[in-house]
């Protein structure tokens, strides 16, 4: 059967539930409070909201370690909460899709508790077990969450494998069974309804026979797993198999979490005759801003320079035209706050630059993503002590490389993680200005910004001028243009440094896409004074002059 490619037209947002909104004074967010703020996600004029983790879990790193695939984390609420949530949705228009991690599971996954009791436990191959070499660890491979990716196991006396945290034990996808499991899991949340899934790292299920050491810098301790993992020998295979057991029998979408992924790579995946997935989630863009010391990994504050984010970003948009799809995102719950990454939050500049980041993403070629409160021009919130992060990720990095192994200062690494931290991206949504801006009458599991007196969502919703109305707006020009969803992608003045500008062209029509990246006023001439100004992020248009994070996109017929 033949779908249609609703998928492609679709404005996706990103719910982190625990930080959405409660219901019940425990402080934590959960379904019926999601439920509950569903018509204001409506109202923004999204299509599909991608829910993150809601199953059962012990929750070492807020879901992604799943215990049961098949019920609600307690504190979310009830699975009936969940059918209720879904058939408000429904009514509604929106759909929802799911975040299905299945790299690995959670150490108490019922799988891993038998996997571990013995050799011959017909559970051990759901995952990857082997003996140590020379006592140590079977290869060189540094999870992604820092240390090894081998946990040593005393009951059996050898070690598993977990590319994330020791309590994230990775599935044997080459075990036959452990494919059917997933797959009779996806029906079960198909059946129910929902509209698709997000799959978590799914370009690092397949392993490379033998798992062999990666390469490795001499003072470095392990071998970067993500370069010898990602887009492994059977991936395509994988995929579609679960494409053809199982997605082609629904009309649902599909996007795939695809660190270290190369376009090449995703044109296989998302390719019309792939028969694997709808579109990547790649991570090029936010991967940028090197370390003079490289074994910090992503942990620096180097801010982005343009012309490299604009090599990035067009060299997925040039590539992909006609051949795959990809997702525009600029932060989700790994990344931190778009607004003070790419550009300011500075008060003076803050609702400029969130709707310049906005325009220059909405305007391109892909599916668009917007995260809860990026919509608002939520910031970073700016931690100085260790004791307020929350986010494993952040915690191991510290401790391995401050405590540890002594190659960064206290200081240094604080200031890296305020502008780095997952956890800028999990503070709670900020609906008012009343006590815990609206989002629990409890104690919040995690503390507010406290900038939510001045960014928030009942100021912005009333407000013509807001970030919020004008992602309204934004949202609305795609849904009405073939143009925007379609159109050809070029660069404009590659080494330009301060303005991002493209062409978008379909058909007869062209639109021109012009932000300025500074605070710096500028003159530049692309040929505007011949278009019809379509949306802009200030009062007026001055034509060639550019002020300071202004945003403009004109039409020509
Ligand atoms: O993230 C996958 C991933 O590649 C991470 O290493 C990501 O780059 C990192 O979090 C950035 O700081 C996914 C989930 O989105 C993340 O929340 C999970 O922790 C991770 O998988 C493990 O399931
Ligand atoms: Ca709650």
């Amino acid at each position: 059967m033949a779908y249609s490619d609703w998928w492609k037209k679709s404005v996706v947002y990103q719910v982190y539930p625990r930080s959405y909104q409660d219901s019940n004074g425990d402080g934590i967010g959960d379904l019926p409070g999601l439920t509950s703020r569903l018509p204001y996600i409506k109202d923004l004029g999204a299509d599909v909201i991608w829910l993150n983790p809601i199953y059962k879990s012990p929750d070492k790193d807020n879901g992604y370690d799943i215990s049961d695939y098949r019920s609600i984390q307690p504190a979310y609420g009830t699975m009936d909460d969940f059918d209720k949530m879904l058939q408000e949705a429904h009514v509604l228009g929106l759909k929802i899709i799911m975040d299905l991690v299945v790299n690995h599971t959670s150490d108490q996954n019922k799988w891993f508790q038998e996997s571990k009791k013995s050799k011959d436990n017909p559970y051990r191959d759901y995952y990857i077990w082997r003996d140590p070499v020379d006592g140590h660890a079977p290869n060189n491979w540094g999870s992604y969450f820092n240390g090894s990716t081998w946990k040593f196991d005393e009951t059996t006396g050898q070690y598993y494998l977990h590319l994330f945290a020791d309590g994230q034990p990775d599935l044997n996808w080459e075990n036959p069974q452990v494919r059917d499991e997933v797959w009779n899991v996806m029906r079960f949340w198909l059946d129910k309804g929902v509209d698709g899934f997000r799959m978590d790292v799914i370009n690092l299920i397949s392993k490379p026979a033998g798992l062999p050491d990666g390469p490795k810098a001499p003072n470095e301790k392990y071998a970067d797993v993500g370069k010898v993992v990602a887009d492994g020998p059977r991936l395509n295979e994988f995929l579609q198999e679960m494409n053809q057991k199982v997605l082609s029998k629904y009309d649902v979408m599909t996007v795939g979490e695809m660190p270290d992924s190369t376009p090449e790579d995703a044109i296989k995946y998302t390719g019309l005759d792939s028969h694997e997935l709808h579109m990547v989630f790649q991570f090029d863009h936010v991967g940028l801003a090197g370390n003079a010391d490289k074994r910090l990994g992503k942990w620096n504050d180097a801010p982005i320079k343009l012309v490299e984010l604009k090599k990035s970003l067009s060299k997925w948009e040039t590539e992909l035209n006609g051949k795959g799809w990809n997702s525009l995102y600029w932060n989700n719950h790994d990344q931190p706050r778009a607004v003070s990454r790419f550009a300011t939050d500075d008060p003076k500049y803050r609702v400029k630059a969130a709707k310049m980041l906005g325009t220059t993403l909405h305007m391109m070629q892909g599916t668009p993503y917007v995260y809860e409160g990026e919509e608002l021009g939520m910031t970073n919130v700016h931690y100085t002590k260790l004791s307020q992060y929350e986010d494993l990720e952040s915690l191991n990095a510290y401790h391995e490389f401050v405590d540890d192994e002594k190659i960064v200062d206290a200081d240094s690494m604080l200031k890296y993680l305020s502008y780095k931290s997952r956890d800028n991206a999990r503070t709670p949504m900020q609906w008012d200005e009343n006590k815990n801006s609206g989002f629990t009458s409890g104690k919040p599991w995690f503390e507010l910004n406290p900038n939510f007196k001045e960014i928030n969502a009942r100021d912005q919703i009333e407000d013509s001028k807001s970030v919020f109305s004008y992602y309204k707006k934004l949202i609305d020009l795609r849904h009405n243009s073939d143009l925007i969803v379609y159109g050809d992608y070029e660069l404009l003045d590659p080494e330009e440094e301060q303005v991002f500008a493209y062409k978008r062209r379909y058909n007869d029509e062209t639109l021109l896409v012009i932000s300025n990246f500074t605070k710096e006023q500028v003159t530049r001439d692309y040929g505007q004074s011949k278009g019809k100004l379509l949306i802009g992020n200030y009062d007026d248009d001055l034509d060639m002059e550019i002020r300071p994070y202004e945003s403009k996109v004109y039409l020509f017929r």
